[in-house]
């Protein structure tokens, strides 16, 4: 065969992604379960580029070259093991099978070691940026075999997204690393979104800011430290009115919908034993939005809270301060979660490199990730990105004004679990004494699960029931 790599699955990003590879002038072979789909884009997009059409997988294997390459498109779960249990059967040891759909990292490790047993090298490779992205240049996260990069690098360097010349792709590890990386990224773009849109409840419900008023200040924003795809499309969503000539945000039901990553990312967080609070509270606070019943019920049972309109001078620079402080939170929660993953998998992940591919081409992409890489390139053994000089200056600036919107959050009964509860993370961090001294008290006294002392070494328990004395257990 002659094409350099083959797509199969036509929906939305399996043919933007090809008429991508085309474009940069791969000669790309394509299929798709349904053939209509295969002639529809070779019909529509075959002036971009060298496109092969295969009928069926037998054909779409024949027109590649070896040793061969075959990205999956289709959706999640059961499809994708239904194309590659057909795949491998076709294919001869050394070809390449590219999983480029959100699979859950955990099935990516398992079909990547069912397929070494065949002599094939598979990839689960994270793609970021929707299906603009997938046409026009996505950040690209792939994992499996090192040896498969030497490959598949070269194609998905030319096609991802550049910032400052550079591709945003990078192989970030063996078997599931990859998959994982892209969940994690999915989880801190959930902890984004929730900590924007707690900004622009205060401010509009506290602050009494219109969405027009909002839409300047968010575009305002946009030209400093928080400087990123989601601050910019927030002004443009507050600017927009429908054809009743109101702001759309105020017509949009506000029930915030999910598909899963971010849920993966907490499960995982939780396995792995990494306080991923903001993620967390954006999952929950997603789904808490989507309970209606049960928000009328207790908004009928209680009462409406009414919030009355305060303006201050200052709300507004306090919002962006403490917007900012909880986003670098939120962020330094996610790379310690990749930290602590690559440990337990050995996948010996770059953490700076992650910050460095996800500036272009995927939703998160923002200006402070090259301060994130700059940290983890100083030192790669950052305990927190919370300690790195930037990022604790930058914090530590912000205390005051983040302090005082909490306040004001609470007082005024605006809920902001991402703002607080990121502050609680913080102030967690830096105690020196946590209460949990007296939770290992009770677990003691409940369950004789001992604790240990700051004064001696060793694990000791008090006879609780007895004489109340203290025992080495
Ligand atoms: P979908 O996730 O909607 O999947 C549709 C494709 O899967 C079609 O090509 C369909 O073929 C094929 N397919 C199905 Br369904 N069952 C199949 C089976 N048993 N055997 C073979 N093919 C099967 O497509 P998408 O929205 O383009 O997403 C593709 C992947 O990329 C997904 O994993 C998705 O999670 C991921 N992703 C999507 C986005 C996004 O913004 N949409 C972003 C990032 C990643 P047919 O035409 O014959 O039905």
């Amino acid at each position: 065969g002659t094409a350099r790599i083959a797509v199969t699955g036509l929906a939305t990003m399996g043919s933007n992604l090809a008429r991508n590879l085309a474009r940069h002038g791969f000669r790309v072979a394509v299929h798709n379960r349904t053939p209509t789909r295969t002639k529809a884009l070779v019909e529509d997009h075959g002036h971009e580029g060298e496109f092969v059409a295969a009928e069926t997988m037998e054909e779409l294997v024949a027109s590649l070259q070896k040793p061969r390459q075959i990205i999956i498109m289709v959706k999640a779960g059961g499809p994708t093991d239904a194309v590659i249990d057909e795949l491998s059967g076709l294919l001869e040891p050394g070809d390449m099978v590219i999983d480029g759909g959100n699979a859950h990292y955990a099935d990516t490790r398992r079909r990547e070691a069912a397929l070494k047993a065949k002599g094939l090298l598979f990839v689960g490779a994270g793609i970021s940026g929707g299906e603009e992205g997938a046409l026009n240049g996505p950040s690209i996260m792939p994992g499996g075999p090192a040896e498969s990069y030497v490959h598949v690098g070269p194609v998905f360097e030319e096609i991802a997204a550049k910032v400052d010349g550079q591709p945003c792709c990078v192989h970030v590890g063996p078997d599931g690393a990859g998959h994982f990386v892209k969940m994690v990224h999915n989880g801190i773009e959930y902890a984004d979104m929730q900590l924007i849109a707690e900004a622009y409840d205060l401010l509009s419900r506290v602050g009494g800011h219109t969405p027009a008023q909002l839409a300047d200040v968010f575009k305002q924003w946009n030209e400093g430290d928080l400087e990123s795809y989601l601050i910019e499309i927030t002004a443009e969503v507050l600017k927009h009115t429908d054809s009743t000539g109101g702001a759309l945000v105020d017509k949009i039901e506000d029930a915030a919908e999910q598909k899963g990553t971010g849920r993966w990312t907490v499960q995982e967080a939780l396995e792995l034993g990494v306080p991923v609070t903001g993620i967390a509270e954006a999952v929950f606070a997603r789904s808490l939005s989507g309970h209606i019943e049960q928000r009328k019920a207790v908004r009928e049972a209680l009462g409406a809270h009414e919030v009355v309109a305060k303006p201050d001078e200052q709300l507004v620079e306090d919002v962006r301060q403490a917007l900012y402080a909880s986003k670098v939170v939120a962020y330094a929660q996610g790379f310690d979660m990749i930290r602590e993953a690559s440990k337990n998998y050995d996948w010996n992940i770059d953490l700076g490199a992650m910050a460095t591919i996800w500036r272009g081409g995927c939703i998160i992409r923002a200006r402070f990730l090259n301060r994130i890489r700059e940290a983890y390139d100083a030192n790669p053994e950052l305990a927190s990105l919370l300690v790195d000089g930037y990022f604790s200056d930058a914090v530590k600036a912000a205390e005051a004004a983040w302090r005082r919107v909490a306040v004001r959050a609470v007082e005024s009964g605006v809920p902001t679990p991402g703002f607080v509860s990121a502050l609680a993370y913080y102030d967690a961090l830096r105690s020196e004494r946590l209460p949990a001294s007296l939770v290992q008290g009770l677990r003691d006294f409940f369950g004789a699960h001992t604790y240990r002392r700051t004064d001696k070494p060793g694990s000791f328990h008090t006879l609780w029931s007895g004489d109340r004395t203290e025992i080495e257990a």
